[in-house]
């Protein structure tokens, strides 16, 4: 029998944690035969709240799930983790200026970062959820400098995988027939979804859209704003689909693409495709051997190459945002 992999979850107490640690305990994240020990994180006013997700993990007796940490202490939770989710973070409530919810999780993916870098396992991966998940990454990163870039990345799959379900929609084909599509930049409105190069069985999407309207703009503002629709719809943030969207991008992250089908995540950028380097920015990727590479020599079109250029500015600044709370 494998090993366990120590998953951590932080802001396990809340929406996305609640959805996902099942899955993980499922097997969903890592595959059906991979133990897991599961490392749930939450500040101490949810450490009631945590405490229940945990007594709940024990009473849906996961045949996978080995044990489980449940903490307020980020030392204890990021110990000897190889794989580390991070949902938690300060959400922008009503009236807050953009600044103070930067500080606030500038803060904490600062301290976050160096008891990562302390006490995770060598080769720990990190994909970042919380928002503004991208910045956030690029916080971590700048204070865990041990850890590898490639091994720090952020969520953008949930917009990918917007993007796919809204050409199955349109198209009325099956979900797992639509790929490569790609979500380019910042996750935010002003991400670029993109299907210049997406397929359904070795059909261009966009010969058979025919409609390129609807591909430019409905299309487009439908998946950047798809995470407001659901809050309006629910009153609260999309949970089931982050969380399912997390387990696609560890699980692909660790066992691999298939073969001809990329995916898109946030990663460190090295100047591919004109973005500017040291950006964590939303690329098409391919993963092997458990390590993603930007899919290189995609034409990008005028109309793309604005796209491209805008959310790359959103990054820019908000990574002097980020930086202006530092001192
Ligand atoms: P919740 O508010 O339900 O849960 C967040 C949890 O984090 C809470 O339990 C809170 O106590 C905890 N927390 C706060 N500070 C913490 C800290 N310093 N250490 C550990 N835990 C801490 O939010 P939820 O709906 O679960 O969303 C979590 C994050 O995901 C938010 O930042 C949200 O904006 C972001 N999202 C990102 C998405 C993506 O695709 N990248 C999509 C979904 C989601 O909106």
């Amino acid at each position: 029998a494998k090993d366990p992999v120590r998953v951590l979850v932080t802001g396990a107490a809340g929406q996305i944690g609640y959805a996902l640690v099942p899955m993980i305990a499922r097997g969903i994240m890592l595959g059906p035969d991979q133990p897991v020990i599961l490392h749930m994180l939450d500040i101490a006013p949810a450490a009631e709240a945590l405490n229940g997700v945990k007594m709940e993990l024990v009473d849906a007796a996961f045949p996978l799930l080995k044990g489980v940490v449940a903490t307020t202490d980020a030392v204890e939770a990021c110990t000897g983790v190889n794989v580390a989710v991070m949902v938690g973070g300060f959400p922008r409530k009503e009236g807050m200026e953009r600044k103070d919810v930067m500080s606030k999780n500038v803060s904490i993916y600062k301290s976050q970062a160096s008891a990562l870098e302390k006490y995770a396992a060598p080769n720990c991966k990190v994909l970042v959820v919380a928002n503004p998940a991208n910045t956030n990454a690029l916080i971590l990163k700048e204070f865990a400098p041990s850890i590898p870039e490639k091994n720090i990345t952020c969520l953008t799959r949930l917009d990918h995988n917007r993007a796919l379900g809204q050409i199955s929609e349109k198209l009325n084909v099956q979900v797992s027939d639509v790929k490569n599509v790609i979500i380019w930049g910042n996750h935010s409105s002003t991400q670029y979804p993109d299907v210049t190069h997406a397929t359904v069985g070795d059909k261009p999407v966009p010969e058979l859209i025919k409609d390129d309207e609807w591909l430019k703009s409905g299309f487009i503002s439908t998946v950047q704003q798809r995470g407001a629709a659901i809050i309006k719809a629910r009153k609260l943030s999309s949970a089931l689909s982050a969380a399912s969207s997390a387990c696609d991008h560890i699980r692909d992250w660790v066992c691999g693409t298939p073969e001809g089908t990329w995916v898109s995540m946030g990663v460190y950028s090295d100047g591919s495709y004109n973005v500017p380097a040291g950006l964590i920015y939303s690329f098409p990727v391919t993963c092997r051997n458990g390590e993603w590479s930007i899919v290189q020599g995609l034409s990008i079109d005028e109309f793309s190459r604005k796209k491209l250029d805008l959310t790359a500015e959103e990054l820019t600044e908000e990574k002097a945002l980020a930086y202006s709370c530092l001192s």
